[in-house]
């Protein structure tokens, strides 16, 4: 029994023991049975200080009850020397404080998560943070093109010429001022460093690696010597840049109406209609152009015509279509700006088999004519087959053909000039082989147009177009009407009176002489053909043209005939007026000629002055001569700057009277 207490304390000794030092010494049961300083343990007895198994845990920051000395206070945080923080170790060192800790401290105890580039923890003191700077903590919008941040390393590709610092060109082609390391090799002759030539024959001024190979001297017109003094070129590059193309045509935005403020024979919004919504007056005409309004007269652009008539209401005028003048087309390869952009054959060629620029000039009514196509396809420069080419020149009608249904003028052509005599053909088509000489002798004055086709006898065409305006000086009025020809066939004669105010004239011979606006004083049939004329009264001398003012063409019975009277040199001021009088076919001598049933006559006049057309009256289906006798009031005309004007003002009349003819003086 005493054995097993024994045992007992002992174990229970050696549990209470179990933190203390560990040391060697003699056997013992307690530690009074060892020395001072040492302890029992497990039967011997040890130094006092703890060992590592048995660590004393000095929880009450104060004296360790266990060893019963008087202690140091514990200085902690003193974990990594090994020793108990108690003062009785005679090995322990006074620690000094351990300084706080913090975060990412370089000390080895609190192992870190590594340093990032750009936290926000103080120690490693960063570059301020930039835009677009590729590194991680700052998540960044994409870049943008040209925004002018600073670390942009190459070129952003943008082809603008912007103001961003490109290390290389940007190839845009545009001249810009960036620096660019090689040409452009725009061919546009700008100032650029080409390292070549652009190969444009253009005579510049940059270094031509060739000349433009026309074996002549004349390097200042690359066409001045086309048709006289053929060469072997074969043309090598697309030639005739556009050096300064037509880039703003002047169309503006669509408009319901061009009225009132652009009624002035242009297509202002470009959608192929002239003056659309503008008033005018019945029969007047002007020049029009259908075409972008900056087109106008550029290359081979031309106005053509429209006339004033009674509109969908049956009362105010309104302009018809623009018609005859050239619309720009497709530019191709013929000396000519077809396109009308400023610019003759731009990048097409360099050397035009046909030249369509040539100045045709204008004809005058009765005088034949004559153009000389050599001059226009070029015979000799590099096909010398004019004489094999078949030739097909076209004119179209003019308005008093279209009305009458019939050529008015006549055309020939010839191999040589010398082919061209004696009279042409009523035609409006002259074709065949090697007919490069052309003749057309017109009675009626406007604006024709017309066509040249020359075909090669490889099947290459060269075709050109130009408006062949005929014209006479001073006034000229051209009546035309629908029912020429035999009154027996239905066939009307209508007879064109022109008065002069204040014109004086003795008729028949019977003294009695007419002042005024009277039917004695007119030009007409009766008195005003250069083969039986007497108007001395109107006080015009004879011209080169004949007697003045004349008749030149009276149509009694002629299919397709119209009739005309010219004033050659008016004065300022000089005043006329214009009447049409269907003739009383009752008075015919010949009897079989003396009616032909109930015919509705539809009469236009034509009014030129200066050769240009002022009005066309007629064109309206109310003007209508029926009956014997019937007279239409057209209008009068007040001549404006003397010889040589083509200035005129038109105050027409458009009455219809019937069943007497009232002449001048009831106007
Ligand atoms: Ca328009
Ligand atoms: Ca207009
Ligand atoms: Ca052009
Ligand atoms: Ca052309």
């Amino acid at each position: 029994m005493q054995k097993i207490i024994f045992i007992t304390v002992c174990v229970l000794t050696a549990f209470i023991l179990s933190c203390g030092n560990s040391g060697t010494g003699q056997p013992c049961v307690t530690a009074f049975d060892c020395t001072d300083g040492q302890v029992c343990s497990d039967g011997m007895c040890i130094d006092g200080n703890p060992s590592s198994s048995t660590s004393e845990e000095d929880v009450n920051g104060g004296d360790d009850v266990s060893d019963g000395n008087s202690e140091l206070p514990d200085a902690g945080n003193d974990v990594h020397d090994g020793e108990k923080n108690d003062s009785d170790n005679p090995t322990d060192t006074p620690e000094t404080p351990d300084a706080p800790d913090t975060p990412n401290d370089s000390d080895a105890e609190n192992p870190e998560t590594p340093d990032t580039p750009n936290d926000s923890d103080a120690e490693n003191p960063e570059t301020p943070d930039t835009p677009n700077d590729d590194d991680a903590d700052t998540p960044e919008t994409p870049d943008t093109p040209n925004d002018n941040d600073s670390t942009e390393p190459v070129s952003d590709s943008d082809i603008v010429s912007d103001n961003d610092t490109e290390p290389v060109s940007d190839f845009d082609n545009m001249n810009d001022n960036d620096t660019e390391p090689v040409s452009d090799f725009d061919n546009m002759n700008d100032n650029d460093a080409e390292p070549v030539s652009d190969f444009d024959n253009i005579n510049d001024n940059d270094a031509e690696i060739i000349d433009d190979s026309d074996s002549e001297t004349n390097e200042d017109d690359p066409y001045a010597d086309w048709d006289t003094s053929p060469d072997d070129e074969v043309c090598p590059y697309v030639m005739n840049e556009c050096i300064n193309p037509i880039t703003d045509f002047g169309c503006l935005p669509a408009m319901a109406s061009e009225f009132p403020d652009h009624c002035d024979g242009l297509d202002n919004d470009c959608d192929g209609k002239v003056d659309e919504g503008c008033y005018c007056e019945v029969g007047q005409t002007q020049p029009c152009f259908k075409g972008k309004p900056n087109q106008r007269n550029v290359g081979i652009c031309q106005d053509g015509i429209q006339t004033c008539a009674v509109g969908s209401d049956g009362k105010t005028g309104t302009w018809g279509d623009c018609t005859g003048g050239i619309s720009p087309k497709q530019d191709v390869c013929d000396n000519a700006d077809n396109d009308c952009n400023g610019c003759i054959d731009d990048g097409l060629c360099c050397n035009p088999p046909v030249n369509c620029s040539y100045d045709i000039g204008s004809a005058i009514p009765f005088t034949d004519k004559i153009i000389n196509g050599n001059q226009i396809y070029d015979t000799s420069h590099l096909f010398n087959d004019a004489a094999t080419a078949h030739w097909e020149w076209t004119l179209t009608k003019g308005p008093c053909d279209i009305v009458l249904n019939k050529t008015s003028f006549t055309t020939k052509g010839a191999t040589t000039e010398a082919g061209l005599a004696g009279a042409g053909a009523a035609s409006t088509i002259v074709s065949g082989t090697g007919l490069s000489w052309f003749k057309v002798n017109f009675q009626l004055s406007g604006s024709y147009t017309l066509h040249l086709k020359v075909t090669r006898t490889n099947g290459e065409v060269y075709e050109c177009e130009w408006i062949l305006r005929v014209v006479s000086d001073g006034l000229r009025i051209e009546l035309c009407w629908d029912t020429t020809g035999a009154h027996l066939s239905g066939g009307r004669d209508l007879d064109l009176h022109l008065g002069k105010n204040g014109a004086t004239e003795d008729v028949y011979g019977t003294c009695n002489d007419y002042t005024g606006w009277t039917e004695d004083t007119a030009c007409s049939y009766l008195n005003c053909r250069n083969d039986d004329w007497d108007v001395s009264g109107w006080g015009y001398a004879d011209t080169a043209s004949g007697k003045n003012p004349r008749l030149d063409i009276d149509n009694i019975h002629d299919v397709g005939k119209p009739e005309n009277i010219n004033v050659d040199n008016p004065n300022n001021g000089d005043t006329f007026r214009v009447l049409v009088r269907l003739f009383p076919w009752s008075t015919i001598s010949d009897s079989s000629e003396q009616y032909g049933g109930d015919v509705n006559t539809h009469p236009v006049v034509n009014v030129y002055c200066g050769g240009t057309l002022k009005a066309t009256y007629g064109v309206s289906p109310q003007y209508i001569l029926k009956n014997e006798d019937d007279s239409w009031k057209v209008v009068e005309i007040k001549w404006v700057g003397g010889v040589g004007s083509d200035e005129c003002q038109l105050t027409p009349n458009l009455g219809i009277v019937s069943g007497n003819v009232p002449f001048y003086d009831n106007w």
